[in-house]
C-alpha cells in the first residue's frame, strides 16, 4: 500500500460531507488534483500567461516553453518516439473522434469492417457507428467471456482481412478488465488493420509503452490522472499522422494561407487548430511529474491491493453482486456492483448521506449494461489517495443502505 501521507497532497479530501469525512470513490469519472498540479496552473496564470508559438516577448517564450515542455513529458510518459506523435486535444473523446474522422474517412470504404467490443465506453462506440453509417462499413463487436474478459480466440474469429480498424479499451471503466492490447494489436496488424487504444482508464493507473504495444493510436484524458479537465492526448504513429488530414482548420495549424488554398504546419501542430490548451497542458505535465515521482508501478500495485481488499470485504455482504473478473490481479482498481432489490441510485444516495461518493448509472456503457442484463450499477473506483479505511467506510455504508431499504 502507498503511504497515507499522499492524501495530504489533495486539499479537497480534507472536508466533511453531510457531517462525515469525505471518502471519494469516483476517480474513474474524474480524479482529484494534488496541490502540485493546482499550483502549476495558478503559477502559469499568475506569472507566465501568454499565447504560444508567436511571441518574441518573454512571456510568450515562457508560455511556449511550458506548453512544449509538457509535450515532452507526455512523450516520455507513454514512450513515444517523438514529440511529433503527441497531439494535445480536449480529451479521450475528442481524440477518438479525430481518428474516426481523420483516419477513418480517408481509409474506410463500403463493406470494410471496424471491430470494437461489448465493453466499450460510448466514446469508443459512437464515433465508429457514425463512420460506419457514413461509409457503409460494418461495425463488429467481439463478444465477452462470462467473467467480463476478452478471449484472444474470439478476437481472432472477429477480425478478418476486411477489417480496417480495431479499437478497444485498455482498461474497462465498468468491469475493471485489463485487456491484452499487445496481443490484440498483433492480430489487427496480421490482417492489415490499424489498432486504436482507448487508454482513458489505463493512463492514470499503469505504465503505458506505445512502442511495446505497437498500437497505431492511443487516446487518453488528463482529468482522470490528476490533471485538469479540458486536456487530453492523441498519440499516433508519425507516418499515419503525416498522411492523415486535420479535422479542425483555422489559426495555429497553417503554414501558408492563400485565397483558395492553404497548406498545413508539420506535426504535431497540424492537428492543433486555434489557441491551444496551454494551462491544461502545463497542468497535465505537472500531473505526470507527480505520478512519476510516486511511480506508476507502485500506483498499479496499490490499486490491485485495494480492489482485492474491497472485493473480499464486499463479498461478505449478502445480496451484493460484483461484476467483472473475480481475480483482483486481472482488474484495475474499481468495483462495480449491485445490491439485490435496491436501485443503484438509491445506494449512491445513502452512501452520499454518509459522506461516501460513488457513481451510479450506466457509466456511458449502455451496450455493456445490456450484456450484463442490468439497467444500471453502482461503482466504487479507487486511486492513489484511497486507503483500506475508505473501503471499510464503503462496506459500513453499504450495510446501512441494506438495512435502510430492507
Ligand atoms: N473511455 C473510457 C474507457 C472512459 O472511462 C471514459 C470516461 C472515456 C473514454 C471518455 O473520457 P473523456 O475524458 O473524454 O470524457 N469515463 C467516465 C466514467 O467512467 N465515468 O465518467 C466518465
Amino acid at each position: 500500500m502507498l503511504s497515507k501521507e499522499i492524501r495530504k497532497d489533495f486539499p479537497i479530501l480534507d472536508q466533511e460531507i453531510n457531517g462525515y469525512p469525505l471518502v471519494y470513490l469516483d476517480s474513474a469519472a474524474t480524479s482529484q488534483k494534488p496541490r502540485q498540479v493546482i499550483e502549476a496552473i495558478t503559477n502559469y496564470y499568475k506569472y507566465d500567461n501568454s499565447n504560444v508559438h508567436r511571441g518574441v516577448h518573454t512571456l510568450g517564450n515562457r508560455a511556449t516553453e511550458g506548453y512544449e515542455g509538457a509535450r515532452e513529458k507526455v512523450r516520455k510518459f507513454i514512450n513515444a518516439k517523438s514529440t511529433q506523435e503527441v497531439i494535445f486535444m480536449r480529451g479521450a473523446t475528442t481524440a477518438l473522434n479525430t481518428v474516426a474522422q481523420g483516419y477513418g474517412r480517408q481509409n474506410v470504404e463500403e463493406g470494410d469492417e471496424i471491430v470494437i467490443t461489448h465493453m466499450e465506453h460510448h466514446s469508443n462506440i459512437i464515433p465508429w457507428q457514425q463512420l460506419a453509417k457514413e461509409k457503409g462499413a460494418i461495425l463488429k463487436y467481439v463478444d465477452l467471456e462470462e467473467d467480463g474478459t476478452l478471449s484472444l480466440d474470439k478476437v481472432r474469429e472477429t477480425v478478418t482481412d476486411r477489417t480496417k480498424i480495431v479499437s478497444i479499451m485498455y482498461v474497462s471503466n465498468v468491469l475493471g478488465t485489463m485487456n491484452p492490447i499487445k496481443e490484440i494489436t498483433e492480430i489487427a496488424h496480421a490482417h492489415g488493420a490499424i489498432m486504436v487504444v482507448d487508454g482513458a482508464q489505463a493512463a492514470p493507473h499503469l505504465k503505458i509503452d506505445v512502442q511495446k504495444l505497437d498500437c497505431d493510436f492511443l487516446a487518453f484524458s488528463g482529468h482522470k490522472m490528476c490533471g485538469p479537465t479540458g486536456i487530453g492526448v492523441l498519440y499516433g504513429k508519425k507516418d499515419l499522422l503525416n498522411k492523415m488530414e486535420p479535422v479542425e482548420f483555422g489559426g495555429e495549424m497553417i503554414d501558408f494561407v492563400g485565397l483558395y488554398e492553404s497548406t498545413w504546419k508539420e506535426l504535431p501542430w497540424k492537428f492543433e487548430g486555434g489557441t491551444p490548451i496551454i494551462a491544461g497542458a502545463i497542468g497535465l505535465g505537472a500531473a505526470i511529474d507527480y505520478l512519476e515521482q510516486i511511480g506508476l508501478d507502485e500506483i498499479e500495485k496499490h490499486e490491485h491491493e485495494l480492489a482485492g481488499y474491497a472485493m473480499d470485504r464486499m463479498s461478505s455482504i449478502e445480496g451484493l453482486t460484483i461484476y467483472g473478473p473475480k481475480d483482483p490481479g486481472k482488474r484495475a482498481g474499481l468495483v462495480t456492483f449491485n445490491l439485490d432489490n435496491v436501485h443503484p441510485h438509491d445506494v449512491a444516495t445513502v452512501l452520499d448521506m454518509n459522506g461516501i461518493a460513488v457513481r451510479a448509472g450506466h457509466h456511458c456503457a449502455q451496450p455493456l449494461m445490456k450484456w450484463l442484463d442490468v439497467s444500471a450499477t453502482a461503482r466504487a473506483s479507487f486511486y492513489l489517495y484511497n486507503t483500506e479505511e475508505d473501503v471499510d467506510r464503503l462496506v459500513e455504508g453499504l450495510r446501512i443502505a441494506k438495512e435502510y431499504f430492507e
